[in-house]
């Protein structure tokens, strides 16, 4: 099952500016700074408290004009495009979810921030909000 909330992803139209913006209005660390070549992201966490467990939102800036955040960018602007869900084992959580009727997108897991494993939930499927699940990768 679902563990707690990872992150809150929001999309954005420039990763430095808004790593910026977080940090001097909301004073938000930013903690991790990644592209991911697949998801067609360069993405930022930005820790909210003084550690971990106060949560992260997640700053999702497009690499190419046909990647998922080019296209909700243009479809909505810049705002809240995902909430990101921590889970110990996404195939025993998927599996539950399908059987239960939502969609998943992914037939299985894809490589996410940090090594992690992840999948989503369609938005239709769960009242307007894409729903990203994230197994984190075994501690190193
Ligand atoms: N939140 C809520 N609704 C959304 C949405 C979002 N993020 N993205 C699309 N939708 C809605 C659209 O508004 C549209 O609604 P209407 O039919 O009422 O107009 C509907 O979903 C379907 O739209 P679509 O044109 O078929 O969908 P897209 O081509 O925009 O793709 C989605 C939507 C979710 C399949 C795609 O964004 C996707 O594959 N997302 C998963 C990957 C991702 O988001 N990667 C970036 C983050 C990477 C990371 O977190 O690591």
């Amino acid at each position: 099952g679902l563990l707690r909330i990872d992150h809150v992803g929001v999309a954005v139209p420039d990763l430095d500016e808004a790593i910026d913006f977080y940090q001097r209005t909301f004073g938000m660390t930013c903690v991790h700074v990644e592209e991911n070549e697949e998801q067609g992201v360069r993405e930022a966490m930005m820790q909210v408290g003084p550690t971990r467990e106060g949560g992260c939102v997640q700053l999702l800036a497009a690499l190419r004009p046909d990647s998922a955040i080019a296209k909700f960018l243009d479809r909505s602007g810049p705002g809240v495009q995902q909430v990101a869900y921590t889970v110990a084992d996404i195939d025993a959580t998927c599996a539950a979810l399908a059987e239960r009727g939502v969609r998943l997108l992914y037939e299985a897991p894809k490589t996410g921030t940090a090594h992690s494993r992840i999948n989503f939930v369609h938005p239709k499927d769960a009242g307007g909000v894409l729903v990203e699940l994230v197994e984190p990768a075994k501690s190193s």
